[in-house]
């Protein structure tokens, strides 16, 4: 992977090779942290957070759906990232902030072990190809089930549960398709091993609800909201495994994935077999939107402040 130099470790910026934990740390065995994907971008009005808030927000609500205090406020660990960013000296990034439980204790009872808190930063490059993000992914639907809501907490975005991804994205990997799709106990859609999906036909965009057991996708959000500006009628509404191979255009949407038009499920042609007209729009938008292009969606960006040089 691409390093930076610094890492932020508990208040501490540290260098990369530095941040390090120790091999009894609880959520290394236990999978007891939770995490963030963010973006940075280099925006017209220069490196810009997408949506840094709401992902802020959601590392809060995830923590305490574990019972995990962050020893941190909210402000403090988007200044944090702010300043990780500039220290780095960086443009654009991906950014990984983790809570989780440290080193102190064994055993499932975990509260009495410490909340370490880090933040990373490096540049990822389009998370399922270059190729994918034009000419679209294939995908598979998984014989592995998206975790149920009365097991686990799927609104989480929690260390642990990504077992479950990871499940998919082997099985996937392994019989030759970028992706996995996921559904839940009923068979109904839920998801990507890491994106959020959408349906569209004729001329409608359907997308799994909050109900289904999803993560709640920050990028989800804004490209529903980026469909309804442009005049698309966005439903959100269960969706059958069929509607996938009926669909006249698929795509997802995530952080990582960015927006990624998926061109076949199963070996299923999703329409022409080629990125549609629907998701060609919505995802120029969307990009317009992530780099700033776009004047009506600038108060998504959370500017990095930049260091003003000595003048000599
Ligand atoms: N579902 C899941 C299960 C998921 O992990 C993500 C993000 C999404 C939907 C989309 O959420 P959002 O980024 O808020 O739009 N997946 C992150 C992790 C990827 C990884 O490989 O790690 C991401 O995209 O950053």
């Amino acid at each position: 992977m691409e390093q930076a130099e610094l890492i932020w470790m508990n208040g501490e910026f540290v260098p990369w090779d530095e941040a390090k934990v120790h091999v009894l740390t609880h959520g290394l065995h236990y999978g007891t942290g939770v995490f963030e994907g963010i973006r940075c971008y280099d925006t017209e009005i220069g490196p810009a957070v997408f949506r840094h808030q709401d992902h802020v927000d959601r590392l809060f609500k995830s923590a305490e759906l574990y019972y995990m205090p962050i020893p941190f406020d909210r402000e403090q660990l988007r200044q944090a990232t702010l300043e990780l960013i500039g220290r780095n000296g960086m443009r654009s990034c991906y950014i990984r902030p983790l809570v989780f439980r440290g080193y102190g204790t064994m055993g499932l009872f975990p509260l009495d072990a410490p909340v370490d808190v880090a933040i990373a930063v490096w540049e990822w490059g389009a998370y399922l190809g270059e190729e994918g993000k034009t000419r679209g992914v294939r995908a598979k639907v998984s014989s592995w089930r998206r975790i149920s809501p009365d097991s686990l907490i799927p609104h989480a975005k929690a260390s642990g549960q990504y077992l479950n991804s990871i499940l998919a994205k082997i099985e996937s990997h392994k019989a030759g398709y970028e992706e996995a799709i996921l559904l839940d106990d009923k068979g109904l859609v839920c998801e990507g091993t890491g994106e959020n999906l959408f349906v569209v036909r004729d001329g409608v965009i359907s997308t799994p609800p909050q109900t289904a057991s999803i993560l709640d996708g920050i990028n989800r959000k804004s490209a529903i909201q980026i469909a309804r500006d442009l005049g698309f009628e966005v439903v959100e509404r269960d969706i059958a495994r069929a509607e996938l191979y009926l669909a006249d255009e698929l795509y997802c949407t995530g952080t990582a994935a960015e927006l990624t038009p998926i061109r076949e499920v199963d070996d299923h042609a999703v329409g022409t077999g080629e990125p549609g007209e629907v998701t060609r729009a919505v995802q120029q938008a969307f990009e317009d939107a992530l780099h700033g292009r776009s004047e009506r969606y600038r108060e998504w960006l959370d500017p990095v402040p930049q260091r003003v040089e000595a003048q000599t």
